[in-house]
């Protein structure tokens, strides 16, 4: 790794600052909720291990979310983007998510096809995600494993497994 890409890492924080005040001045400067630029922003929170705040319906097309941690106690969560397989309903993601062994980035989030993502907001962090969807089904899902008594972050169960998944639909 060279120091350019290390220097990125180092200014992830101000980047999302930078993106928020981007977001800011775009969404002042257009039509609201249409049109160009990033289309409408989602305002969702994580409490109590679930996700509050998505539309059970997006339109086709860029939407931000403005991922938040509202937990009470320091824990990290994620907004995992993935298709909704064909016939599964969030019941199969959640029980998809209690195999045995089934960790973040292992065989059982692996098994979706991905869109994106929001990782790593921890308690107290608002971080922007810019997605782009054409219709379909899909769902966010959270596979971190912190415990609300600050347990181990890799052997805690997913937070799918608790239901921390949320479905929605995306229409033309
Ligand atoms: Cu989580």
């Amino acid at each position: 790794m060279n120091s350019r890409s290390l220097g990125w890492i180092g200014s992830r924080r101000s980047l999302s600052v930078a993106l928020v005040l981007i977001l800011g001045t775009v969404s002042a400067g257009c039509a609201k909720g249409r049109g160009g630029g990033l289309g409408t922003n989602y305002d969702v929170f994580a409490q109590n291990f679930r996700y509050h705040g998505v539309p059970s319906t997006i339109k086709s097309g860029s939407f931000t979310v403005s991922f938040s941690n509202h937990e009470t106690f320091p824990i990290t969560h994620e907004m995992i983007l993935a298709q909704l397989p064909s016939g599964k309903s969030a019941t199969d993601v959640v029980t998809s998510a209690k195999v045995k062994g089934c960790v973040g980035g292992g065989d059982c989030e692996s098994q979706y096809l991905h869109f994106g993502e929001v990782d790593d907001v921890f308690t107290g962090a608002t971080i922007v995600g810019v997605f782009n969807l054409p219709p379909g089904h899909y769902f966010f899902a959270c596979w971190q494993q912190g415990t609300a008594n600050g347990g181990d972050e890799e052997t805690g169960p997913p937070h799918a497994s608790i239901g921390m998944v949320y479905t929605f639909s995306v229409t033309s």
